[in-house]
């Protein structure tokens, strides 16, 4: 059986949600409450030794990386195959996902997002700054993976509030699309005639783009086939159960407000 940490609306979760739900793969939901920290907890970090979403666990081995994981389950469960054969088209597949883990989405998002939104995700990097030093006291043997969360959280804080920073990040988003925009009119998928998971992987992050607020940049048809192409990725199956219904239950979303805009 296939157990899966994940937060609702988690982007390197959703990378997962959509590679089981192409491959219509059954498994164990166990959902983690970002908002009040559950990432946090010192059994959380037992497994993941980063804190973060998303986690699987399969035949006694722990995978913490999206990346990592979604090769994995293209490789255990080849039923409909995401990875192309061919080695050229491998290659391409791996540098457009190479290109995407390289861009610093994190920082897109938190220094992006506006409304309510945008204030309860800087607060919980605020609120997980003044907790990490505590947890690193009360757990000794664990001190060394928090202490490097802290510092990951530390440089993350720093450059979500350099708003120089966030517009220097902003302005590789343009040339980004403009590589997907290249490759999408000369064929339907990133590597050709076939979905492949790089198609997976970008479709959480072209969507995650359009809900920051950079939608425009290919909806105003000055990038018309990567607007097709989203439309395309998103009539399909994988998009509604992996993203479309990810809703955080009622109470986990209370409970978080509760933690982060009352702090209990
Ligand atoms: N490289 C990791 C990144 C995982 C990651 O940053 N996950 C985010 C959610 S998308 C998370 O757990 N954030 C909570 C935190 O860092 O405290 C992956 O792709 O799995």
């Amino acid at each position: 059986m296939l157990q899966l940490y994940y937060a609702s609306g988690s982007l390197c979760s959703q990378k997962v949600k959509l590679v089981l739900a192409e491959k219509n793969l059954d498994w164990k939901h166990y959902p983690i409450n970002l908002l009040t920290f559950e990432n946090l907890q010192p059994s959380y970090f037992r497994l993941n030794s980063k804190g973060v979403v998303p986690t699987l666990i399969h035949d006694g081995k722990v995978i913490t990386n999206s990346a990592v994981i979604v090769r994995y389950l293209d490789e255990q469960f080849p039923n409909y195959k995401l990875t192309p054969a061919e080695p050229a088209l491998l290659e391409r597949m791996d540098r457009w996902i190479d290109l995407l883990d390289q861009f610093p989405m994190l920082e897109v998002m938190y220094g992006n997002f506006r409304g309510i939104e945008g204030f309860v995700l800087r607060r919980s990097v605020q609120i997980k700054e003044r907790m990490l030093p505590q947890l690193i006291q009360a757990n000794p043997e664990l001190k060394e993976q928090y202490a490097a969360k802290l510092k990951a959280i530390k440089q993350l804080n720093s450059t979500i509030r350099n708003v120089k920073e966030i517009e220097g990040i902003n302005q590789k988003i343009e040339p980004l699309l403009d590589q997907l925009e290249v490759q999408l009119s000369q064929t339907d998928w990133l590597c050709g005639t076939n979905y492949s998971l790089a198609d997976t992987l970008w479709t959480a992050v072209l969507n995650r783009l359009d809900e920051s607020g950079f939608g425009l940049l290919w909806e105003d048809n000055t990038r018309p086939a990567l607007g097709a192409y989203l439309n395309r990725l998103k009539i399909r199956t994988s998009f509604k159960k992996a993203i479309q219904d990810d809703k955080m239950p009622l109470p986990m979303l209370l409970a978080g407000l509760r933690k982060i805009l009352l702090g209990i």
